[in-house]
């Protein structure tokens, strides 16, 4: 029987459930008296399965919890497995909860920040929700970069905080910030816990937002006196959210008229992005690009998501995109002698662009008018707002582009496209051959300091950063996950790895934040075992969260990463060559008064951290080192020493045109 307190709170429940109608709170009145627990319900709902699919998503009522018990059980309902969640006083009791749940790893790192990279790690290998969680205050801060990160790079990102007790808020209480408001711009949703029998539809629509349509961070600040209120949870089986539809379809008449300009264009290109991960329309992508003959290039977003060993493939675009990339978009061009000469144009670019799932971010288009610039764009979207935000298109859809991608390969299946393109494609071959991805030793680098601190009398042992990614990718075949740091390495890592599938390459693209690679590595790693699982990493970036090599070891997560060392932060010494004159501001990473020594020893801090670790300084020792990495079954760190004199070439400094790429 069912206490009469136990009662009461039920309907006081259902009062503030107005979503719930009025035939279900007499269901669950009902269901209530006959018994609270869980085997009743399902039983019930045993039944009503027989009666009809309808009765199937009645509300469910759970037994009496405690609200940090609620929420934990709402992540359980939602199919959640892991939880990188990093504990303080406002999160504690959802600590207590944990232990107790049989269904979720809770894995603990050791900085916030590498918690919430981790879960994006997580989520950007799968496509399912990463979760993190951390305590009110600063605990809730160090996790804003990776939550505008996942909001930039449209990933599903659940962030849970402990917040001080309800009483105390706008008190200045201890460890109080206003997380709710310090989040607004960079999620897709958020939530402040105000009752605690709102707990399983927000755990629940908090799912279904990171996940669905376009995918982003939705953030559940989670006052400390709710998580320890008891109450009879109300567990919805739907939801339905005033104002967010279902992704909109693209209808047949504008899908034929995508298929005329397609006829009716001599120079297509396929211009796509992270949209076709997210949206899973990877094969569909595959299916259309062959049977169209269109040539495909991807932002960095959309690395994977059309094979980058292809004919078909132009690898990636923008400003240290392929140059023959770049071109096919925007034609190819002859400078002048004098720079203030108007550049000539030498060949012609794409006079189609299909653009899907791309949103025109300003490191892919340079100078945005100039971006494809006498080219009829069509622009396939799921997000209506990034129609003619950064670039004004000609045919601007919005829809599901996975729905898109398989009605016109439908539509082509029936009435094939006969143009073959092979002008075209025989231009793109001449492109492809005038400027491939190249590397050499250089003067510049036999007369830099690393040679004489660190290569004297060995110049043909330098280790290139490109050289080493090129090796890794023969050594892995082409089939690991890849994560990065940002910087030049997060590009070569882009450029010298190809990647053949769809959550690959796993990189802070948006927001390009340093520190993103290992605990984004573990991340992946812990959703993918059966990957080898590798962060490609900068000097600089590593140094950022490198407590998590504490995580990897305890929690045994054998990730693996390539620390690209050249002792600066790269790619800001790349811009301090090129805009100003090589003046160092403050870009060295190294010890000024031993720059014989490289600093800081990675190999010790490693071992340090019970982790295996080696350092390469010479070329004759690289391939049997990654292999060492390769074949450990623990976290490892293999620190390779290369020169800082390196460029990332191509290169189309920001806001400049196709016309000014150096190659
Ligand atoms: C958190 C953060 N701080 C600063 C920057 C600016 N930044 C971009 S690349 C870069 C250098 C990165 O150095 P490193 O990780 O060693 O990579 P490298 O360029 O040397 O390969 C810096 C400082 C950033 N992107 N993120
Ligand atoms: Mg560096």
């Amino acid at each position: 029987m069912t206490a009469p307190w136990k009662l009461a709170e039920f309907e006081n429940n259902l009062n503030k459930y107005p979503r719930l109608p009025k035939t279900v709170v007499g269901f669950l009145v009902y269901t209530a008296l006959a018994s609270p627990g869980r085997k009743r319900m399902s039983k019930t709902r045993e039944t009503s399965k027989r009666k009809g699919t309808s009765q199937l998503n009645r509300p469910e009522l759970g037994r009496p919890s405690l609200g940090s018990e609620i929420l934990v059980e709402g992540l359980e309902r939602e199919g959640v497995d892991t939880i990188f969640a990093y504990p303080g006083g406002a999160s504690m009791e959802l600590h207590q909860a944990l232990t107790k749940s049989a269904k979720i790893r809770t894995i603990l790192p050791r900085h916030e920040q590498g918690g919430a990279f981790a879960a994006e790690g997580y989520a950007r290998a799968t496509g399912r929700a990463g979760v993190c969680m951390a305590t009110s205050g600063p605990g809730a801060t160090n996790l804003v970069t990776a939550i505008a990160d996942a909001y930039m790079d449209s990933v599903p990102l659940v962030a849970v905080t402990g917040q001080v007790p309800q009483h105390m808020i706008g008190k200045g209480g201890f460890q109080e910030t206003d997380f709710f408001g310090m989040t607004l711009p960079v999620v897709k949703h958020n939530y402040l816990v105000t009752s605690i029998h709102e707990l399983p539809r927000i755990v629940k629509e908090a799912f279904h937002i990171a996940q669905s349509g376009r995918p982003g961070p939705v953030v559940i600040d989670f006052p400390k006196n709710i998580q320890q209120q008891t109450s009879q949870p109300v567990w919805p089986k739907e939801i339905s959210i005033r104002g967010y539809p279902a992704p909109k379809q693209a209808d047949d008449l504008v899908l034929n008229e995508i298929i005329g300009l397609i006829e009716k264009s001599e120079r297509p290109v396929l211009y796509v992005g992270g949209g076709i991960i997210s949206g899973d329309a990877s094969a569909e992508l595959r299916k259309f690009a062959r049977s169209t003959k269109i040539p495909v290039t991807t932002t960095i977003m959309g690395c994977g998501a059309f094979p980058e060993t292809d004919t078909l493939s132009l690898r990636w675009l923008g400003m240290h995109g392929t140059a023959f990339a770049n071109w096919a978009v925007s034609g190819e061009f002859k400078r002048g002698s004098n720079p203030s000469d108007t550049p000539e144009k030498i060949a012609d670019g794409a006079d189609l662009l299909l653009a899907l799932g791309v949103r025109f971010d300003d490191r892919v288009t340079g100078k945005v008018d100039k971006f494809c610039e006498t080219g009829t764009i069509v622009h396939i979207d799921i997000d209506a707002s990034e129609h003619n935000k950064n670039r004004r298109v000609q045919l601007p859809v919005e829809s599901d582009v996975k729905f898109a991608l398989q009605r016109l390969n439908e539509m082509i299946s029936r009435r094939p496209i006969r143009k073959q393109f092979t002008a075209w494609h025989s231009q793109i071959a001449v492109w492809k051959k005038k400027a491939p991805l190249r590397f050499q030793v250089t003067d510049e680098v036999l007369r830099s300091q690393h040679m004489r601190d660190h290569m004297d009398g060995h110049s043909g042992e330098v280790i290139l950063p490109q050289m080493a990614i090129q090796m890794l990718y023969e050594l892995t075949d082409g089939d690991a996950i890849v994560t990065t740091g940002v910087g030049q390495h997060q590009m070569w890592a882009g450029q010298y790895y190809q990647y053949k599938e769809p959550r690959q390459f796993l990189t802070s693209a948006g927001l390009g934040a340093m520190g993103f690679g290992y605990p984004a590595a573990l991340g992946a790693k812990v959703a993918r075992p059966d990957k080898q699982v590798i962060d490609i990493d900068g000097d600089g970036s590593f140094l950022m969260n490198i407590q998590e090599l504490a995580t990897a070891h305890i929690e045994n997560i054998p990730a693996k990463a390539l620390v690209l060392n050249n002792q600066h932060l790269g790619m800001v010494v790349q811009w301090e060559d090129r805009f100003y004159a090589g003046n160092r501001g403050h870009t060295y990473l190294g010890d000024p008064l031993n720059m014989k020594n490289i600093y800081p020893d990675f190999v010790g801090i490693s071992n340090s951290f019970n982790i295996p670790s080696e350092r390469v300084m010479f070329k004759r020792d690289l391939r049997a080192a990654l292999k060492r990495m390769l074949d450990s079954k623990e976290p490892y760190v293999l620190d390779v020493i290369t020169p800082y004199t390196e460029h990332v070439i191509p290169f189309i400094p920001a806001g400049r045109t196709v016309a000014e790429m150096i190659y």
